[in-house]
């Protein structure tokens, strides 16, 4: 079909996507049944803005291959256009915003219309696309995919989500990776939630992008601009365009014709030429025209997305109205805003639209509705079949080893067990990807990257080791490497492992993505971890060193509230094992359980959903300590995975239990023997997973309040002999809040002990001592609540 054929189809479906978009958000608002009476919103401006792009987009532009990142107020347009084309049911768009209907923002994990990068908090959306582009690259450097075409990344971008820093991260990273495929459209409608933006915005983004070496495209002016400016007297409108401060020219598209002629007139009116130009409009051919900003105008549109040839990242900065095409157009408090029934009905008459068939898909449009049909079951974007890719699980060995070591801490561990899969070369070890921003050595990825190099497009030599200088890492880059190294920026990381964690999905290739950090600069990546397994993608993030246990290094460093995060943060499972060998069974674990896409039932051994799979959080130290010699059973590789496992069983007459997390597990032991003279069948309980126990508990809980009586969780089990007159110390680096509810699992008075407060510089035994996680601590914590006198031991603490 040629470019003459399709505009005034293009025409006629911008004006049914803006339509059907604002007939959803309305129903949603003043026709459902709504019994809490309050509005339930959805941004009709703020999506209007993006209807004319995303028509161009989505029917004409777009790939199957390509994936979008769509604004998250542009929800109501996605909802459309996916409906038009068959994707999308009126059931959804009716439910909008409503209970299992159309997502307020797109989801890919609860939206049942092919969204590919779920989008909500601003900003993470826009570099997923960015990392989504170089995952796709690395794919395709390793032999995969390449049967599929290349996608476009594109992300359609707010233009104060711009202001979002985590963008600006992943455009310093971008650079560094030789980003291609990557397309980032800016709605410049000049609004904000609160107001209209500074004037000359776009010049600080077009010389930012530049920078970055991305090319611009500015998408300034409609066609009807364009023709205007070559009538006599045109160039001075355009002038006068230009110069317009951003807030008046929003308050003159909401005021209309009359208040643009007067403006126009009063400033320019008196130039001769211009004023023939204004005048022999009426008021409406007038605001039509001033409206028109490229960003509103397929043909400008059309030649901007089909102009660029090259795979360059690319930005478009379109001029486009906040609310155009509604009442609200253009006002700076329009953000929330939605239109009343009054103002809707107008607007259903305008578009010829019958009432009791608003969402008729071709209601009011003049072209035959067989023709309108027949291109949008032709438009390439939906021709591809089904987006959601799939990819087989890749095998995981029976075991994973490290050599074993009699002093060692779990970080060293973790490194260890890395470097013998790096010796490996099956498709285990080679789908293994690792990233890490600027800590791979300090967290102990050395090895690995040793062995397996790390990824460019180029290959690029180690420097020291052409000069022949002695370094303990091989620093090579190729496109065969398996190793992502990022600048230190914690979001970065985060939407990386998003993006590589969602490969099997959009590339239909499997990729099994490890990355590190330190424990406590999770905080400052969480909102992107959160968004991470919003998205349901894949991966094992190993957080190391954390808590006080780092002594010298002091409180700007030691993590205090991570384990109550790794609890609470959905789609993660966290671990803080104190033991290499435990350690090797988790991450045997990790790799098939980040693989696992099944039934959602709580299994009825632990009540954990482990068949629908997720991420993997490992909480590691770097702590050196005495290693146990035991024989790892199945049992125990078990319960070390269901999150408990007893180390020293109590007996019928226990009266103190200690349970402990990680890194202080010598202290824990070293109590309990001490204790142990003086008192029969104290207990040790060595907690790997507070996480997954409180999961299986909380469920369990539930299944016998709908009626399986017989539902046991893995730590009701465990506690389930344990007299209840029994005292229960708990310990660990970390919040005490912790495993603090394990005393409500069977009604045991518990006593938690962890760190409440800002670390600080000292030795391990100064700060073990002065925050009370120390052997010491954990006798007195057991003293105050066991029954009967004081505890005796023979040896002075
Ligand atoms: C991280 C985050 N902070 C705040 C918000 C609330 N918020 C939603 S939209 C918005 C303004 C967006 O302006 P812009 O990107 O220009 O889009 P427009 O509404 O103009 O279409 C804000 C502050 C959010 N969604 N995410
Ligand atoms: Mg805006």
């Amino acid at each position: 079909m040629s470019k003459h054929d399709t505009l005034p189809i293009l025409a006629a479906l911008e004006r049914k996507v803006l339509w059907l978009a604002s007939w959803t958000i309305h129903n949603a608002n003043h026709l459902r049944e709504n019994s809490d009476g309050l509005k339930v919103g959805g941004h009709q401006a703020s999506s209007a803005s993006l209807a004319t792009i995303m028509t161009a987009l989505y029917f004409d532009v777009l790939k199957s291959a390509d994936r979008v990142a769509v604004k998250p107020h542009a929800s109501p347009i996605f909802h459309a256009i996916q409906y038009l084309l068959g994707k999308q049911t009126r059931e959804r768009l009716q439910a909008f915003r409503g209970y299992k209907g159309a997502q307020s923002y797109p989801s890919r994990t609860k939206d049942a219309d092919d969204v590919d990068f779920s989008t909500g908090s601003v900003g993470l959306g826009v570099a997923q696309t960015l990392f989504a582009s170089l995952t796709q690259d690395y794919v395709r450097a390793h032999g995969w995919g390449s049967e599929r075409p290349e996608g476009r990344m594109i992300a359609l971008v707010g233009d104060a989500e711009l202001d979002e820093g985590n963008i600006v991260e992943s455009m310093l990273e971008g650079w560094k990776q030789g980003l291609r495929n990557c397309w980032w459209i800016i709605d410049y409608n000049r609004q904000s939630l609160d107001a209209v933006v500074r004037e000359g915005l776009w010049q600080r983004y077009e010389q930012l992008f530049r920078n970055f070496g991305w090319d611009v495209v500015i998408v300034k002016y409609g066609s009807l601009q364009q023709a205007a400016f070559k009538e006599p007297g045109g160039e001075k409108l355009r002038a006068w365009i230009d110069n317009c401060p951003n807030q008046l020219y929003s308050a003159l598209v909401f005021a209309g014709g009359a208040a643009w002629r007067k403006r126009l007139n009063d400033e320019i009116g008196d130039q001769g030429d211009v004023s023939r130009l204004i005048a022999k409009r009426s008021d409406a051919e007038l605001a039509a025209l001033m409206n028109n900003l490229g960003g509103h105008d397929l043909p400008a549109l059309l030649d901007a997305f089909h102009g660029v040839t090259t795979d360059k990242p690319t930005c478009f900065i379109c001029y486009t109205v906040k609310g155009f095409g509604l009442p609200m157009a253009g006002h700076k408090d329009n953000h929330a805003g939605l239109m009343t029934p009054a103002q809707m009905d107008t607007y259903r008459k305008a578009q010829d639209v019958r009432e009791g068939h608003e969402w008729d898909k071709f209601e009011g449009l003049s072209l035959p509705p067989e023709r309108l049909q027949a291109f949008l079951d032709a438009v390439p974007f939906a021709a591809g079949g089904d987006r959601r890719l799939k990819a087989p699980a890749i095998p995981v060995p029976d075991r994973l080893t490290a050599p074993r070591q009699a002093v060692t801490s779990t970080q060293t561990g973790f490194g260890a067990i890395l470097n013998e899969i790096g010796r490996g070369d099956d498709d285990f070890d080679r789908r293994i990807v690792t990233t890490s921003p600027d800590v791979t050595v300090s967290t102990n990825l050395g090895p690995w990257v040793n062995r397996r190099g790390l990824f460019a497009h180029e290959k690029m030599a180690d420097t020291f080791k052409n000069e022949r200088i002695p370094s303990t890492f091989n620093w090579e880059f190729s496109p065969q490497g398996q190793h992502f190294e990022l600048g230190i920026a914690e979001n970065n990381l985060f939407i990386l492992l998003s993006a590589l964690g969602l490969s099997h999905t959009i590339n239909g290739e499997r990729l099994l993505p490890v990355g590190t950090l330190y424990d406590p600069f999770i905080a400052r990546g969480l909102d992107a971890l959160n968004y991470a397994c919003y998205q349901d993608a894949r991966f094992l993030v190993a957080a190391t060193p954390s808590g006080i246990t780092l002594a010298g290094e002091g409180g700007a460093h030691q993590s205090i509230s991570e384990p109550l995060i790794g609890m609470a943060q959905d789609g993660l499972a966290s671990f803080e094992p104190a033991y290499v060998d435990e350690l090797a069974v988790i991450m045997r674990w990790a790799f098939a359980y980040m693989q696992k896409d099944g039934d959602a039932a709580p299994s009825e051994r632990n009540w954990l959903r482990d068949e629908t799979g997720g991420s993997v959080y490992l909480r590691l130290s770097t702590r050196p300590i005495e290693q146990i010699t035991r024989e790892m059973t199945d049992t125990l590789a078990q319960e070390i995975v269901d999150g408990a496992y007893w180390l020293r069983k109590p007996g019928p007459n226990a009266q103190i239990v200690v349970a402990y997390a990680g890194a202080v597990a010598p202290q824990a032991i070293e109590a309990v023997g001490l204790m142990a003279e003086d008192r029969r069948d104290v207990g040790l309980l060595a907690v790997t997973s507070a996480d997954r126990l409180n999961a299986g508990w909380t469920a369990a809980q539930r299944a016998r309040e709908r009626g399986l009586v017989h539902a046991r969780s893995h730590i009701e089990r465990l506690l389930a002999d344990v007299p209840a007159y029994c005292g229960l110390v708990t310990v660990l680096d970390g919040h005490p809040a912790t495993l603090a509810w394990l005393g409500a699992v069977a009604g045991h008075r518990v006593r938690p002990l962890g760190v409440e407060h800002f670390g600080q510089t000292g030795s391990l035994a100064d700060l073990y001592r002065h925050y009370g996680i120390d052997t010491n601590a954990v006798v007195a914590a057991a003293e105050a609540i066991v029954p009967g006198r004081p505890i005796r031991h023979l040896k002075a603490l």
